[in-house]
């Protein structure tokens, strides 16, 4: 595959994996999304990956309204591409999943390439009882090690085909070598279109780890299956956010950021925004030679519909 000339700096804002008790930067009001959001576009994120919270206590929300209360905002106030999650919720269907992006019709939405165990339990032992800010947030960390995170091929399809008439450009979200060849099983099936975008994750407890060997192993394997086919970021998650992020820009792919997948800006230091990770990964990447992609780079490298086609 040729060498890409720009990097497109992702920044996923809040996610639905951290709890306010983890940071008291992570947003989840809709007044602090959105502000965060606009911020990491300031920054350099050209992709702003979004979930809803419920305003009052910050748990994870699909609900469409909860999105209203924010993207008007930052699609005013930015040229950046916005791109909806559909896995904002790791326990309910697809078909609630895919709601806020039927609704609102985004440029981008993400699809989760394969079921899963996906925890975070282990997290829970960071904090006393009397930590907890919020009630649901203790049963809903330390209840992650009985879930399965459903993506069947019957939910990818369904997913695919319901979205189908929006036009939205997938970030398939694989998590291990076995969602690529998913990702492959639908392409050969009609489901995606080239170019698609993947972004390879690593270090979620239920998938690969964060070695740099298994992100050359996947970008190798997606060669093989993609050829030219493909445009890749990477997500290290925890830790491994910045070091993998960096490397995947050496090799000439993209990057995904933000306090959706870390809460650390460095070793043992919790970040105080999203825009000051895409600040940091920006300094790296712009050190090292390469340039960040604008919004409307972002949207030719990946074929996007444009931001006047969304419904919000
Ligand atoms: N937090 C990421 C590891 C989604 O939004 O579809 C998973 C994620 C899922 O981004
Ligand atoms: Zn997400």
């Amino acid at each position: 595959m040729a060498k890409q000339k720009k990097t497109i700096i992702t920044c996923a804002i809040t996610g639905a994996i951290h709890t306010p008790t983890m940071s008291d930067a992570l947003p989840y009001t809709p007044d602090d999304i959105a502000e965060h959001a606009v911020a990491a576009a300031e920054a350099g994120a050209s992709i702003l990956h979004l979930h809803a919270r419920r305003a009052h206590d910050g748990g994870v929300s699909v609900n469409t309204d909860d999105f209203a209360a924010f993207l008007p905002r930052i699609k005013q106030a930015t040229d950046a591409v916005l791109n909806i999650s559909t896995g904002g919720s790791l326990t309910l269907s697809i078909a609630d999943r895919v709601k806020p992006a039927t609704t609102f019709s985004p440029e981008m939405c993400s699809m989760n390439m394969g079921s899963m165990n996906f925890s975070f339990h282990p997290l829970a032992n960071r904090y006393k009882d009397e930590d907890w800010k919020f009630d649901w947030e203790k049963d809903y960390v330390k209840n992650s090690d009985g879930n399965i995170f459903r993506n069947t091929f019957r939910d990818i399809k369904e997913a695919a085909d319901t979205l189908a008439p929006h036009d939205i450009k997938f970030e398939h979200e694989c998590y291990d070598v076995g969602h690529l060849y998913n990702l492959k099983f639908c392409m050969d099936i009609g489901l995606f279109k080239a170019p698609i975008f993947i972004q390879f994750i690593f270090g979620i407890l239920g998938g690969i780890g964060p070695e740099v060997d298994n992100l050359i192993f996947m970008k190798r394997t997606a060669d093989r299956l993609f050829g030219d086919d493909y445009r890749w970021s990477v997500l290290g998650a925890g830790g491994a956010q910045m070091t993998l992020a960096t490397t995947a820009s050496q090799m000439g792919g993209n990057v995904r950021v933000g306090l959706e997948d870390s809460l650390f800006i460095a070793r043992g230091k919790l970040a105080t925004s999203n825009a000051q990770q895409v600040a940091k990964i920006r300094r790296i990447v712009e050190d090292l030679g390469c340039e960040i992609a604008s919004p409307d780079e972002a949207r030719e490298m990946l074929d996007l519909k444009g931001g006047d086609r969304v419904n919000f």
